[in-house]
């Protein structure tokens, strides 16, 4: 028994969680529901879903990494100019997993059939977000989700 509880942890504990964002571009487009089809064929699966329009606050503090950088208004200015969609997903990799079917950061540069390839416009239009790594992942989870919001 304790040795198949354990092997239960160990099954668990290989799941990891991402923070995906479908951008204010994507949303307005009306690509929400193609993108939601991606994740949902891949495999990954949608703990928790929320729509919101972030404040210039919020989206200063989550992308704060980046406060330095020329594109830091712009960014500001884009992820405020509607409403987006915040998803926690999980499953094992879901960090890499998510970040490969988005593509590249540049949509021109993007994989054929990724969700940038496919739906952005341009290097700060590029229609989705992921995190880039567990520590990162775990920040940006709890930015938007608590745990009791997370179903399976
Ligand atoms: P990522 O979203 O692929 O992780 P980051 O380098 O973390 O890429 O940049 C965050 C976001 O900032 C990008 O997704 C894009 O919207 C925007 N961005 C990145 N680099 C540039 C740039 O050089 N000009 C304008 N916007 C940029
Ligand atoms: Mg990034």
């Amino acid at each position: 028994m304790a040795k198949q509880v354990n092997q239960l942890e160990r099954t668990t504990n290989m799941k990891e969680r991402t923070l995906a964002i479908i951008k204010p571009d994507a949303v307005a487009d009306k690509n929400t529901g193609r993108i939601i089809t991606i994740i949902e064929e891949s495999g990954l699966s949608i703990l928790a879903i929320k729509k919101l329009r972030l404040t210039a606050e919020q989206a200063r503090q989550f992308y704060a990494v980046h406060k330095e950088r020329a594109f830091f208004a712009e960014l500001v200015t884009y992820m405020t100019s509607g409403p987006i969609y915040v998803l926690a997903l999980e499953s094992d990799n879901a960090i890499k997993r998510w970040r490969a079917l988005m593509g590249a950061t540049n949509p021109a540069e993007a994989a054929e059939g990724s969700i940038r390839k496919l739906y952005g416009k341009s290097l700060s239009y590029n229609a989705s977000h992921g995190s880039d790594a567990p520590e990162t992942a775990k920040v940006e989870v709890a930015f938007f989700f608590k745990e009791s919001d997370f179903i399976r």
